[in-house]
C-alpha cells in the first residue's frame, strides 16, 4: 500500500469528522462535469479515456478498470494535470460504486470515512444472534447463519422444538442422537414418536380375548381392560373358572341343591353362596339347568310385588322385551296352581315347561353366579 500524503490525510480526517453526506467526492455519485467549472482553476486528468476535472484542494477517487483498485487523484492547488497521488488498498474497492455503468467513484462508507474501508464488523461477534447455543457463521456483511444444536430450529435457533413436540402430557428431551433432535417420554397410556397414539387405539390391542381397552389415568399403564364374561386378569388373559362344586356353562357357574325349599329359602341359600336362584334366559340355559335336577325346580323369577310384573332374582325386570325367552306351559301363567291362588313364583317341570305356583311350595333349585 502506498503512503497516504499529508494533504489527502487531512481530507480523510475531515471526512471522518463529518457526516457521510459531507464527504464530497466519496459519496456524491453525480455524473462528472462535462468541462471545467467556469471561472475556477481546475486540475485535469484522464483515466481510461475519460477526462476528469477537480478543483484545487479536492480529491477524486476512481477505480482503475484493469486493477479494480481505487485510485485517488488530488488537485494540490496548482492548475494543470492532476497526478495519481496513491492507490488505495484493494480492500477499498469494496466501497467503490459504479454510476451509470461508465464512471466509477469511491463511495465514502460510514465506517470508512477517509481511508480504506474497515473490514466488515463480525455480526456474529457483535450481536451474537444465535440463541440456544447455536453456532454463528458470518456469511458477509451483516449476514449470518446459525447452526442449531439438536432440537432447536429457526434462523436464529430461537425455536425450541420441545415446546410443541410431545403430545398428551409427554415430556420432551433434547437428544442429539436422533434425527429429530428430540425425543418424547410419553405419559402412561400413550405411544409413538410424539405420544400421539393412545395405547387403546394402537394397532395392537393390549386386551386379550375380546377385552375392551379403556384409558385409565389411575392405572400404572394408563389403561384398563374390560374383560368379557369368562375372562379375567389385567389383560383378560386368564380364562375364568368356577369354584369347586360349581360347574361352568357358558359364562356362568351353576350349583345344584336337591333339597326342597320354599322360594324364599332358595333365595337365601343362593345368597349365602354369593349367587342367585338361576334364571333361565335361553333355550340352552333352560335345557342345561333342567338337566341338572330331576324334580320340578324353582326358576329365579317372581311377580309377587305386582301381579304380572315379573322380576328376576337379581332384581332386574323380566320378560319386558318381545324377544325375551319364556317357556310357559300352555295356560300359564294363570296366577293359580290347582286350587291354590296367588301363584307368584315359577317352577320348571321335568320337561322344562314353566308354571306359576305359590312361592310357599317347596322345590329343588339351582344357584347361578358369574364366572
Ligand atoms: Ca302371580
Ligand atoms: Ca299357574
Amino acid at each position: 500500500m502506498a503512503v497516504v500524503p499529508a494533504g489527502l490525510a487531512a481530507v480523510f480526517l475531515t471526512c471522518l469528522l463529518a457526516a457521510p453526506t459531507a464527504c464530497g467526492p466519496w459519496d456524491t455519485p453525480a455524473p462528472p462535469p462535462a468541462g471545467p467549472p467556469p471561472g475556477a482553476s481546475t486540475c485535469i486528468f484522464t483515466k481510461d479515456s475519460v477526462t476528469h476535472y477537480i478543483s484545487p484542494g479536492q480529491t477524486k477517487i476512481i477505480v482503475d478498470s484493469a486493477s479494480t483498485v481505487c485510485e485517488a487523484y488530488l488537485c494540490d492547488g496548482n492548475t494543470g494535470t492532476a497526478s495519481l497521488e496513491f492507490a488505495l488498498s484493494a480492500t477499498c474497492s469494496s466501497g467503490c460504486v459504479d454510476v451509470a455503468g461508465s464512471v466509477t467513484y469511491c463511495k465514502c462508507l460510514s465506517n470508512c470515512p477517509g481511508g480504506p474501508p474497515a473490514a466488515p464488523s463480525d455480526v456474529c461477534a457483535t450481536t451474537q444472534p444465535c440463541s440456544n447455543g447455536g453456532t454463528c457463521s458470518n456469511t458477509g456483511g451483516d449476514s449470518f447463519s446459525c447452526a442449531c444444536p439438536a432440537g432447536y430450529e429457526g434462523d436464529r435457533c430461537q425455536i425450541d422444538k420441545c415446546d410443541s413436540y410431545c403430545l398428551n402430557g409427554g415430556t420432551c428431551v433434547h437428544d442429539s442422537a436422533r434425527s429429530t433432535g428430540v425425543r418424547c417420554e410419553c405419559a402412561t397410556g400413550y405411544l409413538d414418536e410424539q405420544c400421539q397414539t393412545p395405547r387403546c387405539t394402537s394397532a395392537v390391542n393390549p386386551c386379550y380375548n375380546g377385552g375392551v381397552c379403556v384409558m385409565d389415568t389411575s392405572s400404572s399403564v394408563g389403561y384398563a381392560c374390560q374383560c368379557v364374561p369368562g375372562y379375567s386378569g389385567p389383560h383378560c388373559e386368564t380364562v375364568s373358572t368356577c369354584e369347586a362344586s360349581w360347574t361352568k356353562e357358558g359364562v356362568y357357574c351353576y350349583k345344584t341343591f336337591d333339597m326342597k325349599r320354599t322360594y324364599d329359602q332358595a333365595v337365601d341359600r343362593c345368597q349365602q353362596e354369593g349367587a342367585i336362584v338361576s334364571k333361565s334366559q335361553s333355550q340352552a340355559e333352560n335345557d342345561y339347568i333342567r338337566g341338572l335336577l330331576v324334580d320340578g325346580m324353582w326358576l329365579g323369577v317372581r311377580d309377587s310385588v305386582q301381579e304380572g310384573s315379573w322380576v328376576w332374582s337379581d332384581g332386574s325386570p323380566a320378560f319386558t322385551a318381545s324377544g325375551d325367552f319364556t317357556k310357559w306351559k300352555s295356560g300359564e301363567p294363570d296366577n293359580a296352581h290347582g286350587t291354590e291362588t296367588d301363584a307368584d313364583c315359577v317352577s320348571a317341570n321335568s320337561n322344562g315347561k314353566w308354571m306359576d305356583i305359590p312361592c310357599s311350595n317347596k322345590k329343588v333349585f339351582v344357584c347361578r353366579k358369574d364366572l
